[in-house]
């Protein structure tokens, strides 16, 4: 099934496959180009992107205001280091904490480093306002979690491929299983060293899985009545992708459309990464109010290039362009209008069994086994006719698109995927 790739695409695999650590399976596709939901090969097709770089591009590729930013600003200054200050990051940390309506931002780079950071907040906030005694604070995370790649971060997955031999690991953390509100009050009953609980609003990585209705409401009463912080890890979930600005928010500082018919669920710690940038800069962020944030204290975290100018100036345009763009509410109706598209289809399919998601965050389950390579083979036809999607676990394919696509390029994208599967039937 893995066509071949031209000459020219194949010069560079094999560069990647000699000189790179092999820590990814790319699909053969050798990009160059990107523009809004496209993508182009080195042989110059044209694809539809539905991974937009693990929803970091939701404002699409190479998005002008974003690149002008990134330009202008690295003209002018790049970094300092935070041994000095700059004429750009206190304005980056205000527009920040009003746009998501927190008291206070720690920046950092990537998403895993803003997880690390959330989990020393939440241990000292536990040693220093809690009143947990030293080295005893837990934190609760979720079965099937994913969070990142650090050592810390892995110490509390259970993802076999993702910890195998990289041990020993970080302690101090308790899983529960994903969406159980009854298991939660249980840990927290049990254990009265919990300092936090980590989740994801809809576990990305698992495959997609949407909590049930209510379950993040239940958490925030839980971890209020047991005097825990919430930790919302939406640094997939976040910036518009599942039709509101943030997936855990309800009547909250979504800036096109009146949420309040959810439950307001506003986390004590609100976690951010990749869409921040729009994929132009690696760009992450830690949120909280000062009781919370005010833990942290010169000399006990930091990061050579966390919230420097270039980054300050891009992640502000990025947010720009969703509240102008109206990029929640778009990604809300074609999240709609697809799951609808692709229900009438697996109606009468032997291949696919479900469709599920949010917003422009989704996925179908292929069906055969985890171990199968029909999902694998189903997005290499994909990409023959033109859409770049990715499985994950086996049989799951995501597809998430750039927030930016219309109706006409969404209906075109349904009608590529379904012609796909029907080779499959
Ligand atoms: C990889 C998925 C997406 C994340 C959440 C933290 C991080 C991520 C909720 C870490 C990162 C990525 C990383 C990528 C695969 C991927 C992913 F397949 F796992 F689910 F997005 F689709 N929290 N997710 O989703 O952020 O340190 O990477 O900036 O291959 O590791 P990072």
């Amino acid at each position: 099934m893995q066509e071949r790739q031209s000459s020219n695409a194949q010069s560079y695999i094999d560069l990647e496959d000699r000189y790179g650590a092999h820590n990814y399976h790319p699909l053969p596709v050798v990009l160059e180009k990107g523009e809004g939901v496209y993508v182009w090969d080195v042989d110059g097709k044209k694809y539809y992107d539905f991974l937009s770089a693990y929803s970091a591009v939701n404002q699409g590729h190479c998005h002008p205001r974003i690149i002008k930013a990134l330009t202008d600003q690295s003209q002018q200054l790049t970094l300092t280091s935070r041994a000095f200050y700059n004429n750009v990051l206190g304005t980056y940390e205000k527009y920040m904490s009003e746009y998501f309506k927190f008291d206070m931002i720690l920046p950092m780079n990537t998403g895993a480093e803003a997880v690390e950071t959330a989990v020393k907040i939440a241990r000292r906030w536990a040693y220093e306002k809690k009143g947990i005694l030293e080295n005893q604070a837990q934190i609760v995370v979720c079965k099937n979690n994913f969070h990142g790649r650090t050592t810390t971060v892995i110490s509390f997955s259970n993802d076999e491929g993702a910890r195998k031999n990289f041990g020993p690991f970080t302690a101090g953390f308790i899983q529960v299983p994903y969406s159980d509100e009854v298991a939660l009050e249980e840990v927290f009953k049990a254990n009265p060293n919990v300092a936090a609980f980590l989740v994801e609003p809809i576990q990305g990585e698992a495959g997609v899985y949407v909590p049930a209705e209510g379950f993040l409401a239940k958490a925030r009463a839980l971890c209020d009545a047991h005097n825990v912080l919430m930790i919302c890890d939406e640094i997939q979930t976040g910036i518009a992708r599942t039709g509101k600005l943030l997936a855990s928010c309800g009547n909250c500082s979504c800036p096109n459309r009146d949420c309040s018919d959810t439950p307001e669920v506003k986390p004590d710690i609100l976690i951010l990464g990749k869409a921040i940038s729009g994929g132009a800069y690696p760009v992450s962020a830690v949120l909280a109010n000062k009781p919370i944030m005010e833990v942290i204290t010169p000399g006990s975290h930091g990061s050579t290039f966390g919230g420097n100018p270039v980054a300050a100036k891009v992640a502000m345009a990025a947010l720009d362009v969703v509240k102008d763009e109206c990029l929640a509410e778009n990604a809300n109706k074609l999240g709609n209008l697809f799951r609808a598209l692709m229900q009438e289809y697996i109606e009468g399919s032997e291949v696919v069994r479900l469709v599920r998601g949010k917003g422009l965050l989704n996925a179908i389950v292929i069906n055969d086994s985890e171990e199968s390579d029909t999902a694998w083979n189903i997005c290499l036809r994909l990409r023959d006719h033109g859409l770049l999607a990715k499985p994950t676990h086996g049989n799951i394919i995501r597809f998430a698109p750039p927030l930016v696509m219309n109706e006409i390029q969404l209906r075109e994208c349904v009608d590529i995927i379904v012609k796909t599967l029907k080779e499959f039937e």
